[in-house]
């Protein structure tokens, strides 16, 4: 029995050791220059062009076509999407899965709407990697990974801005001036619709890192896994690191940077943590 993960880039993973993995690229568009959220990208390029760049700028999602291209010649497909209340990667998800199944009615495909981004999603695809690499069959993980989405993962963020979300809609332009002053971090989660949800306003990286970690364990985190990825600001992802390990010694954590998706959202120096519950 053939297994494969395929996600979007939202979950900021390239590839994936042991499993079939496809990762299908959104894309970052400006008037200027169209940016594939894959392998070959400079993010920390894409964030500095950004930065000098005022014009209008977007992004889309993949299209049922490449998520069909990217279902190959598989047995048992996993595909995890980006939140469906702020992207049409979900949907396009489905659409692949349904003409898949018409071709293939004896495949399973299972999408999962992460409703979620970034760390949440990595950690979600490593727990799938786990279960699937421990031989248990599609019905035990889909069952399993739903389970884990749901109820033991949860996402935190950090913004220095919200311009860019503002900007194309996803959250309410009021809520965004927060980020908006010097200094300031707007700290929120996804909540349990896969919507921004803000928490509080932070000044500083000190007391951001420290935010983060109250509502970490306000939401439940005792210790468990974590993941921390980051716009180009690899010092508070490490700072962040070290408050979590003052009250969880033994807590794994892996930092990494965003893709480009994440990236032009969370914008210059955001962080986006995943963590379990
Ligand atoms: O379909 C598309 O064009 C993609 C749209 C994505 C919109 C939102 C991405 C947010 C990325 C920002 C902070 C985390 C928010 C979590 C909310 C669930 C990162």
């Amino acid at each position: 029995m053939n297994f494969k993960i395929v996600t979007d880039s939202s979950a900021d993973i390239r590839e994936l050791s042991g499993i079939p993995f496809e990762s299908v690229p959104l894309k970052i568009i400006t008037t200027e220059k169209e940016y594939v959220d894959n392998s070959e990208l400079d993010v920390v390029g894409m964030l500095s062009d950004l930065k000098k760049y005022s014009g209008k700028s977007h992004t889309s999602c993949p299209s049922s076509g490449e998520y069909l291209e990217a279902f190959g010649n598989t047995e048992n497909i996993f595909c995890i999407t980006i939140t469906s209340n702020l992207s049409g990667s979900c949907n396009a998800a489905n659409v692949a899965m349904k003409s898949y199944l018409e071709e293939h009615p004896d495949r399973k495909v299972q999408v999962i709407d992460s409703l979620s981004t970034g760390p949440e999603n990595a950690l979600v695809i490593e727990r799938l990697r786990k279960l699937i690499l421990e031989g248990k069959d599609f019905e035990e993980i889909k069952t399993e990974i739903s389970d884990y989405n749901l109820n033991h993962t949860r996402l935190i963020f950090a913004l220095e801005s919200m311009r860019n979300l503002a900007n194309n809609g996803r959250v309410n332009p009021i809520v965004a001036k927060m980020a908006g002053l010097l200094g300031i971090r707007a700290i929120g989660r996804a909540s349990d619709v896969g919507t921004l949800e803000m928490i509080c306003k932070s000044r500083g990286p000190l007391n951001a890192a420290n935010d983060i970690v109250a509502n970490m364990i306000g939401d439940g985190y005792k210790g468990g896994r974590v993941k921390i990825h980051h716009a180009n600001n690899l010092n508070a992802a490490e700072l962040l690191k070290s408050k979590i390990l003052e009250k969880y010694p033994s807590a794994e954590i892996d930092i990494g940077m965003a893709g480009g998706l994440c990236s032009f959202y969370a914008e210059q120096g955001g962080l986006l943590v995943g963590f379990e519950i």
